[in-house]
């Protein structure tokens, strides 16, 4: 086989000279800065380095919007060219070992092969996604009108099958979730019996409930519309929950930033989903104004950091259960998506870090007494600090690139793959 281009650790250790001095001025100096504020810089670089986010294999390629699509040369043009992106984003950034696959689109012919593939490259396998939003070919009924939810037995029950088939793949792949997102609802009033789809839903999802391994979770995503414009079936986080406590303990609620109504306080959804056990974990993104799928942190960062807020104090309060699932779930358009998704990566984890900088027992005592404008700058405070330096030393000493995107751009590993990768027949990505 025709050995492949790739980005070398020596390559990103060069790289990280030219940068070494700046960066390591601006953490010395954050770090007394920060020492003022009783907090040790050392311990932010491990939380750092530990953080870790899931990419979505189908967040490799240009996603494309219900107008057009316009592929990059060089995109991935199957599964295994997937995780070879996998593996270059995870080297410039080291905190993205974890590929969630979907199905069909990513369905192996050899499922050993894929598995020694991305063990080679220091992958593994996060949540398998399940697909019943669109038909495959030779499909023998149809989901236009819905698929778990569906008024036709015989439909649900294909649905069913489906989602059984994507967790048995995933026990192969050594998996241990599994996330289902339907397309079912409806675009006018009347079209659907609100309480019957969703116990058909129910009873549908029971019976993949039942074959879930006893190790294994298995995350509900909502989302207020599209496909259907105008009802869902698991509409709200309210629903998710309920459905998700009629499952039992392996269920769980999965966050999709992008699948809420503008304004919506996103992060006192996660608090209550905390308080109640059933955060199952995040499909990572931003939104202007609908389901956008734009990178994370780039329309509101405020946002991101406020959500790790209620994480991070989770977190550090040792909330029975809490372990959350972190997966970014974009839509790039007119990106490269490795430098979406390595900026998307960093920005999740600058988040995180960010949260760790509130004084929470000083915030906790501002709270009891009424002190609204002070437990806002306590807040503030941590938000605004500029933790890059932070981000940039545990990069490196996780053996990544300082700079990972202008790394990335002097590799010339895109023009590589142009090569190595000539365009055929139109790749499967999309939106979910
Ligand atoms: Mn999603």
């Amino acid at each position: 086989m025709q050995r492949k281009f790739e980005i070398d650790d020596g390559f990103i250790a060069d790289q990280n000279k030219a940068l070494e001095k700046w960066i390591h001025e601006d953490y010395e100096h954050l770090g007394k800065a920060l020492l003022r504020r009783q907090i040790d810089i050392e311990d932010l670089v491990a939380k750092a380095q530990s953080f870790r986010v899931a990419i979505p294999s189908w967040g490799l390629g240009t996603g494309g919007t219900r107008f057009a699509r316009f592929p990059g040369a060089g995109e991935p043009r199957d599964v295994y060219e997937k995780l070879e992106d996998c593996a270059t984003l995870n080297r410039l950034v080291r905190s993205t070992p974890g590929v969630s696959l979907h199905i069909p689109w990513d369905q192996p012919e050899d499922v050993n092969e894929l598995l020694s593939f991305a063990r080679h490259r220091d992958l593994f396998f996060e949540a398998m996604n399940s697909n019943t939003f669109q038909d495959q070919p030779a499909q023998q009924h149809s989901y236009k009108f819905g698929s778990l939810a569906h008024s036709d037995p015989a439909v649900r029950l294909q649905a069913i099958d489906h989602n059984l088939e994507c967790i048995e793949l995933g026990q192969k792949l050594g998996s241990k979730a599994h996330t289902v997102w339907i397309g079912d609802g409806g675009n006018f009033p009347g079209q659907q019996h609100f309480r019957k789809t969703l116990e058909n839903y129910l009873e549908s999802m029971r019976t993949i409930y039942q074959a879930l391994p006893n190790d294994w979770r298995i995350f509900i995503e909502h989302k207020f519309y599209e496909p259907a414009f105008y009802s869902t079936v698991i509409n709200d986080w309210g629903t998710s929950y309920y459905c998700a406590r009629e499952l039992g303990p392996k269920a769980a609620c999965l966050v999709d930033l992008g699948h809420h109504a503008p304004n919506v306080n996103i992060e006192m959804i996660v608090g209550r989903l905390i308080q109640f056990g059933k955060l199952g974990g995040f499909h990572f993104n931003d939104s202007k104004y609908g389901d956008d799928d734009l990178d994370a942190g780039s329309i509101k960062p405020f946002q991101l950091f406020l959500i790790f807020n209620e994480l991070v104090d989770a977190e550090q309060s040792n909330v029975p259960g809490f372990d959350p699932a972190y997966m970014l779930d974009q839509s790039h358009n007119v990106t490269d998506p490795i430098e979406s998704l390595s900026m998307s990566a960093i920005e999740v984890t600058r988040a995180y870090i960010q949260a760790q900088l509130v004084d929470r027992v000083a915030l906790a005592e501002l709270q009891d007494n009424c002190d609204a404008l002070l437990a806002l700058s306590t807040v503030k405070q941590a938000f605004i600090t500029d933790v890059s330096p932070i981000l940039a030393v545990a990069r490196q000493r996780s053996g990544g690139a300082l700079d990972p995107i202008a790394t990335y751009r002097a590799s010339g590993y895109r023009a590589a793959k142009a090569e190595e990768r000539p365009t055929k027949i139109e790749a499967t990505v999309g939106i979910v």
